[in-house]
C-alpha cells in the first residue's frame, strides 16, 4: 500500500522527468533536414546532422550591388520579423560571410531560372541561385524547414534551428498556376494580394485572372468605360460587385511580380460575354443591350461576330490590358461559346488571336479554341474534353493541364462541403494529388505540356474564408504535381508531409479543410 509521503514522492519524480525531457526536446540536438516536410517536394535533400541558429546576431548578406536580390533579402527579413521578433540587418558584402545568411546569384540556371540550392553549416547558411527568381523560391524553403512557428504573426520563444545539410532545387513544369475567377464574385485588391501570399508559399508563379464573364466585367478600360461602370457594377446573386481601376490592376501585377508571379489576365470571349453586352448595345446582332446577369447558367451569350464593332472593341480592349500586363500571356477564353455559331467561331478565333499577337502578347484560351487555327507558340488550357486537347496537340499547341476532375478547386470536397459543385467530381485530397499531367491524357506527352493550373470559379465561393477553405489544401499538392517530378510523388509519403503543414496553415490563419484522410497533428 503505497502511503501518502510516497505518492507526493513518485509525482515529484515524474514532473521532474516530464522537465528535463521538455528541455532535452529544445536543447540544440543535432536535427535531420531530410525529414522536414518541404512542400513542393525538393530534387534532393542531404542532411549532415546540426543545427543553424537564427538569433540577433544573424545577418542578411548579399552578394554585390543587386537593388532586385537586396530587396529579396529584406522580403526574408520581414516574413522572419514578426515571430522572431529580430530585426535582421540587409547588408551588401563583397564576397561570402563567415556567419548568418548569405544570397548569391552565383549558382547556374541549366535546371531553369527558378532553380536554387541551400548550403546551410552550423554558422553560414548560403542561398545560391542563378536568377533572384531562384533565390525568391529557395527562401520559401527556408520559411518551411523554420519551425512552423515561424508564420506567426505575434512575437514566440525561439530558438529558431534549422537542420543542417544540402538542397538542391529546381521545378518539373515551368508554368505552375492557380486560376481565380473574380467575375462571378468580385474580390478586391486586398484579398488578391493575401491569396499571392499563400500561393507563393507553394512556389506557384502563375496567377491566372477571369476578369470577365456574364456576371461581371472587373477592370476598368479606358475607351470602354461601361464595361466596369456597368459590367462591374454586379455579380452572382446580385451584389455590389466591383472591378479594379487600372492603378488597381497594376498594383496587384507589382504585387505578384515582387513574389516571381506572373498574372495572366483573361477576358473570356465570343462567349460568357453578357456583362459586356449589357454595358455596350453595339456589341449585341440586334443593337439592343442585355440586362445585367446574376445567375449561374453558361453558354447563353455571345459577341456579335459578324459586327466590325466587335473587332475594334476586342482590340481597344487588348491594347489596353496588353499595356498593363507585362507578363507574356493573355487568355481569351473561349469556352463554352454555345451561341456562337462554329462557323462564326471559328473565324472570331483566328482574328482575336491576331489582335492579341498584335500587341506582343502569347495567346491562351481554353482548349475549345482548337476547333480554330491555333497561332503557333500559343497554349491550350484543357479542362473537360480531352479531343480538344489531342487537337491543339496535333495543330503544335503546349497544354496547360486543369483537368475539371483533379484542378477544379470549386468541386466540393464531398457531400458535405459547405460551399462549392460537384458537377465534375467530388474532389478528395488524395484525388487531387493522384495524377501526372504527362499521362494523364492519351496522345499528350510530357512535351506536349506547358504546365498545370487548379482553377477556383466562384458562382459559390463569396469571402476569403471560402477561397482558403476549398484552395487549402487541395493546391499544395497541385504545386506538388507542378514542381516535384513524378518519379518523386507519391500520395502515401506526401499526406505525412502535408500533415506537417497544418500548423503552417494554422500559424498562417488560413481556414483549411482538414480531410480525414491526412494524419494532421505533429507539430514542428
Ligand atoms: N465551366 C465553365 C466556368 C465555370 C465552371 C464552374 C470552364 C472553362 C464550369 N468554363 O470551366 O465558367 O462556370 O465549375
Amino acid at each position: 500500500m503505497i502511503n501518502k509521503k510516497q505518492n507526493l514522492t513518485a509525482i515529484t519524480i515524474i514532473a521532474y522527468v516530464m522537465l528535463i525531457l521538455q528541455i532535452s526536446c529544445t536543447a540544440k540536438t543535432p536535427t535531420d533536414l531530410s525529414k522536414e516536410s518541404i512542400i513542393p517536394k525538393p530534387v534532393s535533400i542531404t542532411a549532415t546532422g546540426d543545427n543553424f541558429t537564427l538569433n540577433d546576431g544573424t545577418g542578411i548578406f548579399y552578394q554585390g550591388e543587386s537593388e532586385e536580390v537586396k530587396q529579396i533579402g529584406q522580403y526574408l527579413a520581414g516574413r522572419l520579423k514578426p515571430a522572431t521578433g529580430l530585426n535582421i540587418e540587409v547588408k551588401s558584402v563583397a564576397s561570402e560571410p563567415k556567419a548568418g545568411i548569405y544570397l548569391t546569384l552565383s549558382g547556374d540556371t541549366k535546371q531553369g531560372d527558378e532553380s536554387y540550392e541551400l548550403v546551410i553549416s552550423k554558422n553560414l547558411l548560403i542561398l545560391s541561385a542563378g536568377s533572384p527568381a531562384g533565390l525568391f523560391r529557395g527562401i520559401q524553403t527556408i520559411r518551411q524547414i523554420l519551425p512552423a512557428k515561424i508564420e506567426l504573426s505575434a512575437k514566440q520563444e525561439g530558438p529558431w534551428e534549422i537542420a543542417t545539410g544540402t538542397i538542391k532545387d529546381y521545378p518539373d513544369y515551368s508554368y505552375r498556376g492557380v486560376m481565380l475567377d473574380v467575375s462571378r464574385h468580385f474580390f478586391g485588391v486586398s484579398d488578391v494580394k493575401r491569396f499571392i501570399d499563400l500561393i507563393s508559399y507553394y512556389k506557384i508563379n502563375v496567377l491566372h485572372l477571369h476578369l470577365s464573364d456574364d456576371q461581371g466585367w472587373r477592370i476598368e478600360i479606358k475607351s470602354w468605360p461601361n464595361l466596369a461602370t456597368h459590367g462591374g457594377s454586379t455579380q452572382v446573386d446580385g451584389g455590389n460587385g466591383g472591378y479594379y481601376t487600372q492603378d488597381q490592376y497594376s498594383d496587384i501585377v507589382k504585387y505578384a511580380m515582387e513574389r516571381y508571379i506572373t498574372i495572366v489576365p483573361e477576358i473570356d470571349m465570343p462567349g460568357h460575354t453578357n456583362a459586356a453586352l449589357a454595358s455596350y448595345a453595339e456589341l449585341n446582332c440586334n443593337g439592343k443591350a442585355t440586362e445585367l446577369y446574376t445567375g449561374i447558367e453558361v453558354g447563353f451569350s455571345t459577341l456579335c461576330t459578324t459586327k466590325d464593332v466587335t473587332y475594334k472593341f476586342i482590340d481597344d480592349v487588348v491594347r489596353e490590358l496588353a499595356a498593363l500586363t507585362p507578363g507574356p500571356y493573355i487568355h481569351i477564353g473561349g469556352d463554352e461559346s454555345h451561341s456562337t455559331k462554329p462557323e462564326d467561331y471559328i473565324p472570331f478565333i483566328n482574328k482575336v488571336q491576331e489582335i492579341v499577337a498584335s500587341h506582343g502578347k502569347q495567346i491562351i484560351g481554353w482548349d475549345d479554341i482548337s476547333a480554330a487555327t491555333i497561332k503557333p507558340n500559343s497554349f491550350a488550357q484543357h479542362w473537360a474534353n480531352v479531343k480538344n486537347a489531342n487537337a491543339a496537340v496535333a495543330q503544335g499547341a503546349k497544354i496547360i493541364m486543369s483537368p475539371s476532375i483533379k484542378a477544379y478547386l470549386d468541386m466540393q470536397y464531398d457531400k458535405s462541403t459547405k460551399v462549392g459543385l460537384h458537377w465534375a467530381a467530388y474532389i478528395e485530397l488524395d484525388s487531387a494529388y493522384n495524377w501526372d499531367p504527362a499521362t494523364y491524357i492519351p496522345g499528350v506527352k510530357k512535351e506536349n505540356v506547358l504546365g498545370v493550373e487548379a482553377a477556383l470559379w466562384t458562382e459559390t465561393i463569396t469571402n476569403m474564408n471560402d477561397i482558403e477553405y476549398m484552395v487549402f489544401p487541395r493546391l499544395p499538392g497541385i504545386a506538388e504535381i507542378g514542381w516535384t517530378a513524378s518519379p518523386l510523388r507519391n500520395w502515401d509519403e506526401y499526406k505525412g508531409r502535408l500533415a506537417k503543414h497544418g500548423n503552417r496553415f494554422k500559424a498562417m490563419e488560413i481556414d483549411y479543410f482538414e480531410s480525414k484522410l491526412v494524419p494532421w497533428g505533429g507539430v514542428k
